[in-house]
């Protein structure tokens, strides 16, 4: 009976019935939980806190930061740079890797985005913190070179995320498929509460920003166009639609009922491969939904396939029920035929 065990015993469950997880990826893992519950704590204060809004500056993306993306990148950066398990990070509000102090340093590399969804955060609608952990190729002996941190997502040892909605869940994968764990704010615990994730293969829920239609390249346009024609159009199905703008909500509720995810490429900025980035964002949303039974493409082939070239590198992502990313890979796999 592993249900309402909190996340640290259900690891060393784990370890003990004969996963592969080491003693420190694990602490990696629980140290993350921890500064994700100061996040929560922090995000929850909302006008409380007198620091939503925007900080005047812009983050490596060229997006305006908001006060709460600075605040909980260093709540995760200062945490874990004195954890002893991480010999570098990468975070989407940072130009340049993080350097951890030797005396400090351990085996793996952490890459996150501290605040997804933060244009949210104003309007008081769900956010999160998104995670990707990689074995630092050189562990804790030197600081990790940027071609370190260029890993594809086939190389994670771990991924997750935490959404901060009605509930906070920590949503996890180690490889073994994909647990959630709801924060019990009276005993400050992350508690398994889903065990063994399956998102269903098929559906009839598309999320896409609609907005940009006119950007997108004609596979995407032509796929979205057949599913609004519903039950009489060449899909044979009705469908309903979603967008939270929050990758993360969006993620969670696949996992919950099934769907499929869209920020395809688009024209506005054809230097970028897409909106989201690939390594802390990308790749690990594409660890989860592939290991709780879904597919995560670029359109063109898997995510987590994509060579990385840079820490702050765009995708483009479809993710979600299997059979409709395949129906959506089916309709670019003909265009490029075509052409
Ligand atoms: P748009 C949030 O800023 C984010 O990175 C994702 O969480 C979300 O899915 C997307 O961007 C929303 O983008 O263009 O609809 O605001």
């Amino acid at each position: 009976m592993t249900t309402g065990m909190k996340l640290k015993q259900f690891l060393l469950h784990e370890k003990r019935a004969g996963v592969d997880l080491p003693y420190d990826l694990i602490e990696l893992i629980h140290e993350v939980s921890i500064t994700c519950k100061e996040i929560a704590a922090t995000v929850s204060r909302g006008e409380l806190s007198g620091v939503l809004g925007v900080a005047g500056s812009e983050n490596v993306q060229g997006e305006t930061q908001k006060e709460l993306d600075i605040i909980t990148n260093d709540i995760m950066a200062n945490h874990m740079s004195v954890s002893g398990l991480v010999a570098g990070m990468g975070s989407e509000e940072i130009d340049d890797p993080i350097v951890v102090p030797a005396a400090e340093r351990g085996e793996y590399l952490l890459m996150f985005d501290p605040l997804d969804g933060s244009s949210n955060i104003d309007v008081n609608i769900s956010v999160g913190t998104i995670f990707s952990v990689l074995k630092a190729p050189l562990g804790c002996k030197a600081e990790p070179k940027l071609e370190d941190y260029l890993q594809n997502g086939d190389q994670q040892k771990a991924a997750g995320f935490v959404v901060y909605g009605p509930s906070t869940v920590l949503v996890l994968t180690t490889g073994q498929g994909v647990n959630m764990f709801t924060l019990d704010n009276a005993i400050g615990e992350f508690v398994l509460t889903t065990e063994g994730c399956q998102i269903p293969e098929e559906t009839t829920e598309f999320a896409i920003n609609l907005s940009n239609k006119r950007f997108w390249e004609k596979p995407m346009q032509d796929y979205i166009e057949d599913c609004l024609q519903g039950e009489n159009g060449p899909l044979g199905k009705r469908y309903n639609m979603r967008w939270v703008a929050s990758m993360v909500a969006e993620v969670y509720r696949i996992l919950v009922r099934g769907g499929i995810f869209m920020y395809p490429f688009d024209s506005r900025d054809p230097s970028k491969a897409g909106k989201l980035r690939l390594m802390y964002e990308g790749n690990p949303m594409a660890m989860i939904i592939e290991q709780a039974g879904g597919a995560a493409s670029t359109g063109h082939g898997r995510i987590m396939e994509v060579e990385s070239t840079g820490l702050h590198q765009r995708v483009p992502v479809c993710l979600g029920s299997k059979n409709e990313v395949e129906k959506v890979f089916e309709y670019h796999a003909r265009a490029d035929n075509a052409a």
